[in-house]
């Protein structure tokens, strides 16, 4: 490479900086220290509107706030699951004494299911959401401002990556849409 008189101050800098990032990124490994994790703007998250959200309208309301986060709506259905999908769904629940009465309220109308696509979507999901119980929900989350019962909590989002997998495949055995998302440029970096 030819370098000019008035280029070879750049090269060198930019040459050290490259140098420096290099020699700090081995150091880290070396040291068995984390990397940072890239951040996803394509991690998923199921979030399903329950029966009694259903029926109180306010469905526009709870898919008006993921839509005006930023959140990507990649899936989304209305329907009344029968009490075995019920019973899968929440599985990890099967011992607890209010199972039963969660399956008949789950199963008592029609839900709305959806999947959600943007940076750190499961956190950010439950966020939205709050607390499981909405007595301790802040206001300006969804069960904060429209419930007050543990069971009539109005929706649910996946607790982990995991297991927001596992329910959009049990939820959404099609799959999901693919599409662009022309906002999204005006979202993230
Ligand atoms: P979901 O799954 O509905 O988003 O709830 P969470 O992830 O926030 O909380 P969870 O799994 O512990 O509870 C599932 C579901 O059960 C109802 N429930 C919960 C209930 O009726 N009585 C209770 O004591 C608890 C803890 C509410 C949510």
């Amino acid at each position: 490479m030819l370098l000019t008189s008035g280029s070879a101050p750049k090269f060198y800098k930019t040459f050290f900086v490259a140098l420096l990032a290099s020699f700090t990124l081995f150091l880290r490994l070396s040291k068995g220290l984390e990397v940072p994790a890239m951040p996803n703007n394509a991690e998923r998250t199921f979030i399903m509107i329950k029966p009694d959200g259903v029926q109180r309208g306010i469905v526009g309301e709870i898919i008006k706030r993921f839509e005006q986060r930023g959140f990507k709506l990649i899936a989304l259905k209305l329907v009344h699951a029968s009490v075995p999908h019920l019973e899968k769904h929440y599985e990890d629940l099967k011992d607890k004494p209010f199972f039963p009465g969660l399956i008949k309220y789950m199963n008592a109308g029609p839900v709305v299911a959806t999947v959600w696509e943007g940076l750190d979507a499961v956190k950010t999901g439950r966020t939205i959401l709050g607390t499981t119980n909405p007595l301790a929900s802040a206001p300006g989350t969804i069960r904060g401002d429209f419930a007050l019962a543990v069971g009539r909590n109005v929706c649910h989002g996946s607790d982990s990556i995991e297991n927001a997998e596992k329910e959009i495949t049990l939820w959404f055995p099609e799959g999901v849409v693919q599409y662009t998302d022309v906002k999204a440029q005006w979202i993230f970096e």
